[in-house]
């Protein structure tokens, strides 16, 4: 058993190893995982969360390198977590990121954590949140959450970022893949990365057009940036982490980083709890009461609404 206290103090310093402990006990689902969150608990919310979402090759690893340095130059210590929710391990993909990243490795204000999440217990939804409230607790000012990938995932992720980025690039065919996606809804800044290839002019005048940000909107209201960069040459970064401070007193102005803060907390909770009953109805199978109670729906002696009835009684009493 980990000393768990110890292990959260010296998270508190900065101590890289204990980070990558607390994390790896939060995301196994280990024992002490309960003993984790709530000493963790009282040291989250100070962390600012930006999620970085685009098709594949887009450049979301350059920009969060690029990103990590502009931070850093502002003296923010920076968690950044990439998010591979298609492969069952942290290959892949993610090695590549660690090339990119490895201007970062050796900075102590710098901590980076990739995540695997496919055949993982209630997959992305319940273990990214945990990473992120590692980090957080461990003093991160800033956590960049990467997602690769397309489609449903990084609508997930989205939900559990204070600010959603949306990367596209020029002559990606991105625009169109962008609306089938849905990400067009999900974006509070949104980058249009290798500008310096051609029709990045041209792929931001379509994304202006598909956002409608030519109307008119309500004062008051959110108009999502686009930002130009060229990640691999950190030009916009600057820009982009202006975009997102902008953002992020938007939110605060109008109550709505509260909002979402507490939209994701009782998602996440929403999540344990079902999760929790699931293993509490299986403990059931296992001790032949819901197949009892099956076995009298068969018989006709009982409907399965009743029978559902008496199951969940059966849990909220035990
Ligand atoms: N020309 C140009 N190339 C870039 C730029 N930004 C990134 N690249 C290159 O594009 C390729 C993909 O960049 P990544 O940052 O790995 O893209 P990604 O979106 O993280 O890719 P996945 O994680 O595999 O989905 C790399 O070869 C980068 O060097 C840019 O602004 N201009
Ligand atoms: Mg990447």
């Amino acid at each position: 058993m980990m000393d768990v206290p110890a292990l959260v103090s010296q998270a508190r310093e900065g101590k890289p190893r204990a980070v990558a402990r607390l994390i790896s006990l939060v995301e196994g689902a280990s024992p002490q995982l309960r003993e984790v969150m709530a000493a963790l608990a009282p040291l989250t919310g100070g962390a600012y969360v930006v999620g970085l979402t685009g098709s594949p090759g887009v450049g979301k690893s350059t920009s969060t390198s690029a990103l990590v340095t502009a931070y850093r130059k502002r003296g923010k210590r920076v968690g950044v977590l990439a998010v591979d929710p298609s492969s069952p391990f942290s290959g892949g993909a993610l090695l590549g990121d660690r090339v990119r990243m490895s201007e970062h490795v050796s900075d102590p204000g710098v901590y980076i954590r990739s995540m695997a999440t496919r055949g993982h217990l209630g997959g992305l939804a319940w273990a990214a949140p945990q990473a992120i409230r590692v980090l957080d607790a461990a003093g991160c000012d800033v956590i960049l959450v990467e997602t690769v990938g397309v489609g449903q995932s990084e609508v997930e992720i989205a939900g559990q970022a204070d600010t959603s980025v949306v990367l596209l690039a020029p002559g990606m065919g991105d625009g169109i893949q962008a609306a089938k996606a849905g990400i067009l809804e999900i974006g509070d800044v949104y980058v249009v990365n290798k500008a310096d290839r051609d029709g990045a002019d041209a792929t931001a005048r379509e994304l202006n057009h598909m956002l409608g940000l030519g109307e008119a909107r309500a004062p008051g209201d959110w108009r999502p940036p686009i930002v130009k960069t060229v990640a691999s040459r950190g030009e916009g970064a600057d820009e982009l982490v202006e975009a997102l401070e902008k953002h992020r007193a938007w939110m605060e102005e109008h109550g709505v980083l509260q909002e979402r803060r507490t939209a994701r907390a009782a998602n996440e909770t929403e999540t344990i709890a079902v999760t929790r009953l699931r293993e509490r109805i299986a403990d059931l199978h296992g001790d032949r009461r819901l197949t009892a109670l099956a076995a009298r729906i068969v018989a006709g002696e009982l409907d399965p609404y009743a029978a559902a009835d008496e199951l969940v009684k059966g849990l909220t009493s035990a």
